[in-house]
């Protein structure tokens, strides 16, 4: 696929999931190295920057994306020759795809052991990183109930029913509203992550928080799945997280509301750092409270230089 293709699958949601998005974007970028024709080192980094903004202005809110982009242009400005830049991105981007499904089984198996045997868990939206969890914990042998909320107005809900079928989990379909409602009877929330902010504030989809606030309330624990490439080197500098809002129609269609109704459509919200026990990354099981460290360690000076160096 081309990067305008890769972009537009992206806005889309075709393409869709922080994680996915990201290696999606890497590929693509592999692809445009790849495919280079030209002998002007000038004219390759041009065109590769143009392919690096218009996948960075796909979505707006998982910094994977930023984070993978940035992980495979590392080393585009030291290279000195076409074929260098070229073997770079290629090699880069294939790393990272790499790294991000690799630390998705890890964080599966680390998720696992969080797990009890009996436990009935809830989880929202569709997160391969949360799914792996709870399909690890499955595959261990635990004999888990397990939740899903529909989740608005995308209803991801509906494939991670297929992904936990898949999986040989007997799944069971709640709307979102029905979360508060059942929360007394749960042993665990499990979820992922689109941006984890230098505080420790997890962006995931819309209705987290609510979800979140409901566990903190009923003392659920509330763990949270997340490749370290979902940590916001950006968030360090100040800048805020901008939230996307989608199109009305994915709400209500037309003629299903009054002619000029106004409507919402925010895709992600915040849960603050107190309603998060445990967030789970392929480094180990950290408290919210060690996000900047992990910005810091795991990403790394380059990352957060690139971050700052924008404004
Ligand atoms: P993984 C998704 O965003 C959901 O918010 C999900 O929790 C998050 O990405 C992380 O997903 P969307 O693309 O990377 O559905 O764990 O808007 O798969």
């Amino acid at each position: 696929m081309s990067v305008e293709d890769v972009a537009g699958a992206i806005k889309r949601m075709e393409i869709r999931g922080a994680a996915e998005i990201a290696r999606s974007a890497a590929g693509a970028l592999r692809d445009e190295a790849g495919d280079f024709q030209g002998h002007s080192l000038e004219e390759m980094r041009h065109s590769l920057g143009l392919a690096r903004d218009e996948l960075l202005e796909s979505r707006p809110t998982a910094i994977s994306l930023w984070n993978g982009v940035q992980a495979v242009m590392k080393d585009a400005a030291s290279a000195k020759s076409v074929d260098e830049l070229r073997r770079s991105v290629m090699k880069n981007a294939d790393d990272f795809i790499k790294r991000s499904k690799d630390a998705v089984d890890i964080i599966g198996h680390v998720g696992s052991r969080r797990l009890r045997d009996g436990d009935k868990v809830l989880t929202h939206c569709n997160s391969k990183a949360a799914l792996g969890a709870i399909i690890q914990a499955h595959k261990d042998g635990k004999h888990l109930e397990v939740y899903a909320t529909e989740s608005r107005p995308w209803r991801q809900g509906l494939q991670t029913i297929k992904d936990l079928t898949a999986a040989g989990i007997k799944p069971t379909l709640i709307v979102d509203s029905a979360a508060r409602w059942l929360m007394k009877d749960l042993d665990a929330v499990v979820v992922g992550a689109d941006t984890i902010c230098s505080n420790g504030a997890v962006i995931n989809k819309i209705g987290t928080s609510q979800i979140a606030l409901a566990a903190h309330e009923a003392r659920v624990p509330f763990m949270v799945c997340a490749e370290t490439f979902k940590f916001s080197p950006k968030t360090m500098y100040g800048e805020l997280v901008e939230i996307e809002e989608r199109d009305s129609g994915e709400v209500a269609k037309a003629g299903e509301v009054p002619p000029g109704t106004r409507i919402l459509n925010p895709v992600f919200d915040a849960t603050p750092p107190e309603y998060i026990d445990a967030i789970v990354t392929e480094i180990g099981v950290v408290p919210p409270s060690a996000a900047y460290e992990i910005i810091v360690r795991q990403l790394g000076q380059e990352f957060i230089f690139e971050a700052n160096s924008k404004w």
